[in-house]
């Protein structure tokens, strides 16, 4: 289950209740306020995922205390549960409690995948601090592609990822380039995911005050 120095997948971590109840915080978060959204990137194109932000607001390309790019809302602040469950996380996947104990994400990313939806390659460098991501797939599963080598090309590790998986990404993996090229319709476990669609929950520490 380590796919790279730092990188661990941890299959069906959730358990099923855990899966529904992750769903029905998502949508009453995409609900506002700040609500989910498709973000529309610097050089004018509109990402297909759709995203809600809990603590910090991905702008993008900087974090932000209010969606200044949706309503200009207050962010709603990380739940204390969300965290908890990120240095459950954290710890399991490392086999090192003391590791989750120092875990203190402050910010949430929710990505909300159609079947049409994807993710290019791409490193997550605006957090400020080198702090591991907790990746929670939720809903269909998806081919994650992460790089192992030191450009968005070749060499990859493809991996499939499932309802209820687990990622940890921290170390040297910790700006490994990664996107997420298919989605696999159909393939949620029944009463898993958000009734087509995958959910992904990351949780991160930004580093700003
Ligand atoms: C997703 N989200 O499945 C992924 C899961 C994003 C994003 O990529 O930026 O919203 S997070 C995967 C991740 C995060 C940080 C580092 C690495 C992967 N990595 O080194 O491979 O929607
Ligand atoms: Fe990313």
């Amino acid at each position: 289950r380590t796919i790279a120095p730092g990188a661990v997948h941890v299959p069906d971590w959730l358990t099923t209740d855990e899966q529904r109840r992750l769903v029905e915080a998502c949508r009453q978060w995409a609900r506002g306020p700040a609500p989910m959204r498709r973000t529309v990137l610097p050089g004018g194109g509109r990402m297909s995922v759709r995203t809600v932000c809990l603590g910090w607001h991905w702008s993008p390309y900087r974090y932000t205390r209010t969606a200044v790019d949706v309503d200009g809302a207050p962010v709603p602040p990380l739940p204390g549960w969300l965290a908890d469950l990120g240095r459950r996380a954290v710890a399991d996947a490392y086999d090192d409690p003391a590791a989750g104990e120092r875990y203190e994400p402050d910010t949430a990313l929710i990505n909300f995948y159609d079947r049409d939806a994807r993710m290019g390659m791409h490193q997550d460098k605006d957090e400020q601090v080198d702090a591991p991501i907790v990746s929670l797939s939720i809903g269909d599963a998806c081919l994650f592609r992460f790089g192992t080598g030191e450009s968005r090309g070749r060499p990859y590790a493809d991996v499939r990822l499932e309802s209820g998986d687990l990622f940890v990404f921290g170390g040297p993996s910790r700006f490994a380039f990664h996107g997420v090229p298919t989605v696999f319709p159909g393939t949620a476990p029944a009463g898993c995911g958000p009734n087509g669609g995958r959910l992904n929950i990351t949780l991160r520490t930004t580093g700003l005050s």
